[in-house]
């Protein structure tokens, strides 16, 4: 909820109490949203890069060495232009969308953008950074990504947060999770690093990296040989039972041991308190998944409330994403049929968005590559700061034959490398509809300000684009409103015909600001406990523990454990000792928020730090506050090594980490991301952050 002061300017955010969910509260980051939004480093007016001006990193502050404004009409026009050239001599394919999510409203995350660039005949982008890999290892298992509603959290005997940090990165979770510990739950987290998260729990599990692919399995080892199961519900719902359990068998406590760096009574342990604990929740998030098999580490996690039947009690299942529930009519929003009309006359090519740097730099060089990339129009993102392999992304921007256009509210990372800046407003200045990973309301944004300065926003943009093309489709005039009803597939009746979404109506979504999807409508007396009905969209119709989705492939149906090659088992350890987690930062949304002074005085304590066990910081001579060179075969960078001195460790010893910052506020313009890698994960090849091996000197 936005207050508004007479004048037309935003003076309040809050939260809405009334919503179920978040009742009422902001997270620390978001309630300083205003800051933001009046920032003095908002880009206010379209720019244009000066003749002469060389692309790369510039000082905050200093844009206008490098960019003149220039009005709205001239920048559409020469884009226009110049995207049309590029078609025109290179094929549309050689122009790429960047995008991911700066706004994950449904309009503004994908809509007339997809639109634009489907008729266009532009690369698609896999949107492969965030959930990839986590997503289709889930739907593997379940078919659809559902779990147990948030509020149910507070029903559960124990809670276990398996590379979630709920405090860190989903705050709304922990007043549930609180609730549920008064009433004697026990809250187990299961993360490498003790984030504030696991510094609440009452058993803080620091997992080697990588490795818990080898605990799902012991787990089961566990519950199957102890007959922990549920018959009944594996016999019921699910498919492959008999193959997992020989698979298991080699998942001894003891070798499991031996990977994850606990000890054998420990894994005994969680798997027995997991299995007769009921209900027990399960919290998996994304941490896990950007690993290098992390697509099978959360395929092994997911399969374990089917093992013990924790679906049947409400309170108890597992959430990875709740984003399944959301029927949105992406075929009418996205128009992907608009590729038949574009030059190519059918979808183009897929590029991956977590290989950034080789799709700029080596894309175009093999003949079935098709052609490389000569335009890059980012919006939603900020690659410059998030992508992998942040040398080779910059090596890729600074080509002098790229055009760039960058749709931005801030001069970022990637901006310092646009031909073309475009300002973008912030969800205060647009309407928007919204679903949600972590819930089951569907919630109208309304535009509450005017823009600031002449920030439009990316349905704006792209529709306007549309027209400078010379697209003549009728939908490229659709207005904001008129998608809204498009994504809600308002029928006659003025009711959504969308499953699952029957009974909104536009009208009561502007009157209310949210409502619930249908099978969440009366928690109470009709508690929706997914998966425990029905049948499921796997080939099977069930719950799968084996996969002939993946056996059709040559790919192992069961999960199994493999180290990462850079782990502490692979081939650079040799050069490379220490496992290095790029983490995220608590008082930033990924590189969001990062340049705001009152932010930054929030991270203060762990801003460009390089968090050390005292073991391999002593065997490297560094202590608590000395700066360190921190490198491997793609990069370097300085740090100030922070070694807890009198507390315990924060993370197993080998395994280091840091935290994601803006890499033009570091002196060497960089941040962690030189370090990360472009492989992908074994499921949905998406990034792996958290599979990264490097050494630390002192510097
Ligand atoms: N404050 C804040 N909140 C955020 C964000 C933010 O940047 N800041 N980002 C938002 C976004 S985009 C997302 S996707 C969500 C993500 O939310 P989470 O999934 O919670 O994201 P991460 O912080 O990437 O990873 C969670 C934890 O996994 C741990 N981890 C790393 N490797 C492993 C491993 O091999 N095994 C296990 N068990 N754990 C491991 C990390 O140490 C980390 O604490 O958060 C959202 N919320
Ligand atoms: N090392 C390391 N790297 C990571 C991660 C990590 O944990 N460690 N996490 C990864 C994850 S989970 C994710 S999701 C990605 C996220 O990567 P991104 O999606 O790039 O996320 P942000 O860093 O938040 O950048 C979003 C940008 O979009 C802009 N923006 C916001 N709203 C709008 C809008 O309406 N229109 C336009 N045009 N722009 C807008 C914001 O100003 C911001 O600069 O980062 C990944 N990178
Ligand atoms: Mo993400």
């Amino acid at each position: 909820m936005v207050t508004v002061d007479e004048r037309g300017r935003a003076i309040k955010v809050q939260g809405d109490p009334s919503q179920p969910v978040t009742q009422g509260f902001l997270c620390g980051k978001v309630a300083k949203y205003l800051d933001r939004v009046y920032s003095p480093d908002r880009v206010l007016y379209p720019l244009r890069r000066k003749p002469g001006a060389a692309k790369g990193p510039l000082q905050r502050g200093n844009e206008q060495e490098a960019f003149e404004p220039v009005s709205w009409d001239e920048a559409l026009s020469a884009i226009a232009a110049r995207l049309q050239h590029i078609s025109d001599n290179y094929g549309p394919e050689s122009i790429l969308p960047y995008s991911y999510a700066g706004t994950i409203g449904v309009l503004g995350f994908g809509s007339m953008d997809r639109r634009f660039f489907h008729r266009l005949g532009g690369s698609q982008l896999d949107r492969t950074i965030c959930s990839e890999a986590g997503g289709v290892a889930w739907n593997l298992v379940y078919g659809k990504k559902l779990g147990t509603p948030a509020e149910d959290f507070r029903l559960a005997k124990l809670i276990l947060a398996w590379g979630a940090n709920i405090h860190g990165n989903n705050v709304h979770l922990w007043p549930m999770i609180e609730q549920a510990r008064r009433n004697g739950a026990r809250l187990i987290v299961i993360d490498p690093y003790k984030t504030r998260t696991a510094a609440l729990a009452d058993w803080h599990i620091a997992i080697r990296p990588g490795t818990d692919t080898a605990l799902a399995l012991g787990m089961m080892h566990v519950i199957l040989r102890d007959g922990l199961e549920d018959r009944a519900f594996i016999g019921e719902r699910t498919h492959g039972f008999a193959q997992l359990a020989e698979r298991v068998r080699e998942y001894t406590p003891e070798r499991v041991a031996h990977w994850t760096g606990m000890t054998a009574g420990e894994v005994e342990q969680l798997a027995r308190e997991y299995a007769t604990t009921q209900p027990a929740a399960l919290r998996l998030n994304y941490g896990v998944q950007r690993t290098e098999f992390g697509g099978t580490a959360v395929r092994a996690i997911a399969m374990l409330p089917a093992l013990t039947g924790a679906w049947k009690h409400r309170g108890g299942g597992a959430a990875l994403s709740t984003s399944g529930g959301f029927a949105w009519n992406k075929r009418e929003l996205e128009r992907l049929d608009l590729a038949l009309d574009s030059p190519l006359g059918r979808p183009a090519r897929v590029v991956n968005m977590s290989a950034l740097g080789e799709a700029l730099t080596e894309l175009g060089s093999k003949p079935q590559d098709g052609p490389p990339v000569h335009a890059l129009f980012v919006y939603n993102s900020n690659p410059g700061a998030v992508a992998p392999n942040q040398n080779a992304v910059c090596r890729g921007l600074m080509r002098p034959d790229l055009f760039t256009v960058v749709h931005e509210q801030f001069f970022t990372d990637t901006t310092d490398y646009a031909d073309f800046v475009l300002p973008a407003t912030t969800f205060l200045e647009h309407t928007d509809i919204q679903g949600a990973y972590g819930h089951y309301f569907v919630q109208l944004s309304q535009q509450a300000i005017e823009p600031v300065g002449e920030a439009r926003s990316n349905v704006w943009l792209f529709g306007q684009l549309a027209q400078y093309m010379g697209f003549t489709e009728d939908c490229f005039r659709d207005t904001e409103e008129q998608m809204i009803r498009q994504a809600l597939a308002i029928g006659l009746s003025g009711y959504s015909t969308n499953a699952g979404m029957e009974h909104i109506r536009l009208e009561d979504l502007v009157e209310q600001g949210h409502i619930p999807l249908a099978f969440h409508r009366a928690p109470e007396t009709d508690p929706f406990l997914p998966y425990t009905s029905g049948a499921l969209p796997t080939p099977s119709g069930k719950i799968e523990f084996s996969s002939a989705t993946l056996a059709a492939k040559g790919q192992d149906p069961l999960p199994g454990f493999t180290p990462a090659a850079e782990s502490r088992w692979g081939k650079a350890a040799a050069q490379f000792p220490l496992e290095f987690l790029s983490r995220k930062a608590d008082n930033y949304m990924n590189s969001t928020f990062a340049n705001l002074d009152g932010h930054r005085k929030m991270e203060a304590r762990t801003s460009q730090r390089l968090e050390m066990h005292p073991a391999d910081a002593a065997a490297r001579h560094i202590a608590d506050g000395e700066r360190v060179r921190v490198w491997n075969d793609r990069g370097e960078l300085h740090l100030t090594a922070m070694v807890p001195v009198h507390t315990p460790a924060s993370l197993p010893q080998g395994v280091v980490a840091g935290r994601l910052d803006w890499a033009k506020l570091h002196p060497e313009g960089v941040n962690q991301n030189v370090l990360t890698s472009e492989r992908l994960t074994d499921l949905g090849a998406g990034a792996t952050f958290y599979s990264v091996l490097v050494e630390v000197e002192k510097a």
